[in-house]
């Protein structure tokens, strides 16, 4: 087997032809993102999909087919494919991978980089977390101090401390909105839904740094990670102060869901989530918020919530009748270390290991829409950094959530060796290797 994910069902005859770049596809009623892949000598190539999502999948599907040359940026001419069916569709709806542009900003080439990766694995769902504590990524021109202000911090701590790296230096940046509306559009062409998040009424110390008056306390933007216990007020000017925000940020994102974070507000109202939820519903929207919102008071019915603390957390959102995204920390944090080697170079977390990830099955459940993995980027200061975090634990992912329960580990094991390293080479991704860390 040669596709990763796997698919529903898979059959070669070990033979192969000539393909020289063109086949017919065909609409045909089928399960919601699905497709059928048929390479023969008879007919070449045939697609038959669901829908418009399922065709980019089948084009998904045939370009690993075609070899790992076939992901460079100048991909041979002719190809040879194994004669073969594929029967395919997604396990789950939501396949989602987070994104903390907050803590270090990642250029917009850089996230469309990622935006490709997320598609080359068919993920559809991109939650980008735009706000933290240390720093603001989404323009305000309505509040511009947002990001002028809140878009930097003098980086005093932390960078590279292998290398010596950044410290001093001041880190920033922002996306203007035309950025956003490029990365959402890149996005959709590569059928993946783009969820913003801006993160109250923790994790909020960038915005009061630049409005010293919506903050519990002032301060400058934060330059030390964890648990901040400088919060937003909840008093009505605060309130408005974000509701004109929201709406800004929905001008932008033209999508159904929209993060209002919750998460870590020790000491925060539970009335700020309640009344964002509130209106993001009057506006058309579904809030999505960190389990923590369980503990803001009654939601609005079409909350989704976000399950990181275990799978616990969304079994009760369930309960209370909302969807879910499972998030579990143990197994879908891509910023924890990848091992316990001397040489990993992420000291955080509990090690979640490419296994661990594999290993990962989300509670059975009709509300649950799927899961994603999270990648929080305190000690990810650059592309290469983010690339090694990132894979293959989320390709091993995006096999939990697309594939059929059924997971053969080492057959996995090999197919990803074999198969899917070698594209990830020619893309040129700095994947951590099987048997160890970078020198980096
Ligand atoms: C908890 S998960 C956080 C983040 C941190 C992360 C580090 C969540 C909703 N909040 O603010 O970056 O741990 O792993």
């Amino acid at each position: 087997m040669i596709l990763l994910p796997r698919p529903v069902s898979w059959t070669a005859d070990g033979t192969e032809i000539d393909f020289h770049g063109d086949f017919r596809v065909e609409r045909v009623a089928g399960p919601v993102e699905g497709y059928r892949l048929s390479v023969t000598r008879e007919h070449g190539v045939r697609v038959q999909a669901s829908d418009a999502a399922g065709e980019f999948y089948a084009r998904q599907a045939l370009r690993q087919l075609s070899g790992p040359a076939a992901f460079r940026a100048v991909p041979p001419g002719p190809v040879r494919l194994p004669v073969c069916e594929v029967v395919d569709h997604p396990r789950f709806a939501w396949r989602g991978a987070m994104l903390d542009v907050a803590r270090h900003f990642l250029p917009k080439h850089d996230l469309l980089r990622y935006v490709d990766l997320l598609a080359v694995h068919r993920l559809n769902v991109l939650h980008l977390h735009l706000t933290d504590d240390q720093g603001w990524r989404f323009e305000s021109k309505r509040h511009p101090r947002l990001h002028e202000v809140g878009g930097w911090r003098p980086d005093s701590r932390f960078g590279d401390r292998r290398s010596g790296g950044t410290a001093g230096r001041p880190h920033g940046g922002y996306y203007t909105q035309d950025d956003l509306r490029e990365i959402v559009s890149y996005a959709a062409e590569r059928h993946i839904a783009v969820v913003p998040e801006i993160d109250v009424p923790g994790h909020s110390q960038a915005a009061i740094a630049a409005y010293p008056e919506l903050g519990v306390s002032g301060g400058p933007v934060w330059t030390d990670w964890g648990v901040n216990p400088n919060v937003l007020k909840a008093d009505e000017p605060t309130l408005d102060f974000y509701r004109d925000v929201f709406d800004e940020l929905l001008e932008v994102f033209p999508g159904e869901v929209v993060g209002l974070g919750g998460d870590e507000a020790e000491g925060g109202d539970g009335r700020f989530v309640r009344r964002m939820a509130q209106h993001l519903v009057e506006r058309g929207r579904r809030p999505f918020g960190w389990d923590e919102v369980l503990d803001a008071g009654p939601l609005p019915a079409s909350t989704v919530v976000a399950s990181w603390r275990g799978e616990e957390p969304g079994l009760r959102a369930l309960d209370r009748g909302h969807d879910v995204v499972m998030c579990p920390e143990q197994h879908v944090y891509l910023d924890y270390r990848q091992s316990d080697h001397p040489d990993e170079p992420i000291p955080v977390g509990t090690a979640t290991t490419l296994e661990d990830v594999y290993r990962y099955e989300p509670a059975a459940a009709d509300r649950v829409l799927g899961a994603q993995a999270n990648l929080w980027t305190e000690h990810l200061d650059s592309p290469r950094r983010l690339d090694y975090a990132a894979f293959p634990r989320l390709s091993a992912f995006a096999e939990v959530v697309w594939s059929p329960p059924d997971r053969d580990e080492a057959e996995f094991l090999t197919r990803l060796a074999e198969h899917h390293l070698p594209r990830l080479d020619a893309l040129g991704v700095e994947y951590r290797p099987l048997d160890g860390p970078r020198p980096w």
